[in-house]
């Protein structure tokens, strides 16, 4: 039996299943089962090359962030491409420039991004069909995806697209579960948590750790996270990655159903026929990247206010160090400290060392070690 028909087999085998306490462990394995074989799947071809390396369709990542738009045929995708980018439109010939992956620039504030109108994600694109494996390869990429979904039929393709992504790893608006685990060589499974668990219990983690073949290891819980949280951690091959919910063509539907979607933070409602609601989608997209503007001002001269640092979120934060990486790497050992206008600091300017965080825009002028003054 190939791996598709043991995927489909045991996904037939927990639907048939009715979830109550008696069966719970034994879904749990289940679903261990299942995310196993998906990666197997998702590794296989990458062996195999399917879809170059598959890193699809060959668009090199450009600009301040990637976003990428996934939805089904016809939502208009193509249309908020040529709308809001500089790309040229191609809406007219929609189902040949489904085939390929077409990118265009946009601009929020100073930043230029990157927009990539994906071919339409179609069912069944996790288990290798059509042209599904590239377009779940670009969402991976990307810092930000648009799902774009007809405000008619919102609901029943936002539920398929987000059971696609799921189901290969990508994780919409959901933080990295808190559950660490330490393999170790003898001990057992030594399990604690931090916080009291309503989803999970002691016996479902050993139960699905033996699934895996880890026999010994600390696992400990610092959030009430479930299952599926526990096998993504196990599985360590998980993206997390921001989604804005697109509702075109709200010039279709009543006041009253447009109200209702714009209620979700994570929802934008737009028709770019009428070009209703596009401004607000522009500043949700900017929020959501959480990118920051740093204007820099060399001694006794006005701020560059035309081109700014555009700095994204690191691991540290976005902080005077990273606003100097990003100048030059090399200006890091000759700073004696940084000053700093804005809404990051107190009082404007203020001094500031490597560690201090910037907010959007801020401006910094570096003070080199040697006897520069303001
Ligand atoms: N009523 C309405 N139709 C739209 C809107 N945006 C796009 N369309 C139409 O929907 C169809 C599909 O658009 P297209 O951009 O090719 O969709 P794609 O397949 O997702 O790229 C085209 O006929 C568009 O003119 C909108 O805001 N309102
Ligand atoms: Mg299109």
């Amino acid at each position: 039996m190939g791996l598709s028909e043991k995927i489909k087999e045991i996904e037939e085998e927990m639907a048939r299943t009715q979830k109550n306490k008696a069966t719970e462990y034994h879904l749990g394995l289940l679903k261990a089962k299942l995310a196993k074989y998906r990666s197997m799947i998702i590794e296989g071809e990458k062996k195999a090359g399917a879809g170059g390396k598959g890193e699809g369709f060959d668009v090199e990542k450009h600009g301040d962030a990637r976003i990428a738009m996934i939805g089904f045929p016809s939502v208009g995708k193509s249309s908020i491409l040529s709308h809001l980018t500089e790309t040229e439109s191609l809406a007219a010939n929609y189902e040949f420039t489904t085939l390929t992956c077409i990118p265009g620039v946009l601009r929020i504030n100073e930043a230029k991004m990157q927009l990539l109108d994906l071919p339409g994600i179609i069912e069944g694109a996790a288990s290798g069909k059509g042209r599904g494996r590239q377009v779940i390869a670009v969402g991976k990429s990307s810092d930000l995806i648009l799902m774009v979904l007809d405000a008619q039929k919102g609901e029943e393709q936002k539920e398929k697209i987000t059971r696609e992504l799921e189901s290969v790893g990508i994780r919409l608006n959901q933080e990295k579960p808190q559950i660490h685990i330490k393999v170790m060589k003898t001990g057992g499974i030594i399990f604690n948590a931090s916080v009291k668990l309503t989803k999970i219990d002691e016996k479902m983690v050993k139960s699905i750790m033996a699934e895996y073949k880890m026999h010994n290891a600390h696992v400990s819980f610092r959030g009430d996270h479930d299952v599926d949280e526990l096998i993504d951690v196990i599985e360590a091959n998980r993206k997390y990655v921001k989604c804005i919910y697109v509702y075109n063509k709200i010039d279709q539907v009543s006041i009253e159903d447009v109200d209702y979607l714009m209620k979700e933070k994570y929802n934008a409602a737009i028709s770019v026929h009428m070009n209703l609601g596009c401004d607000i989608l522009l500043e949700k997209i900017w929020d959501t990247l959480g990118l920051v503007r740093v204007y820099t001002r060399k001694k006794g001269q006005a701020p560059d206010f035309g081109d700014p640092l555009i700095l994204t979120q690191g691991r540290d934060g976005i902080t005077v160090k990273s606003a100097i990486m990003q100048i030059h790497k090399g200006l890091l050992k000759d700073l004696n400290y940084a000053y700093i206008w804005g809404k990051s600091v107190k009082h404007s300017p203020q001094k500031c060392g490597l560690k201090h965080e910037l907010c959007d825009e801020d401006v910094l002028q570096i003070i080199k070690k040697t006897k520069d003054a303001k």
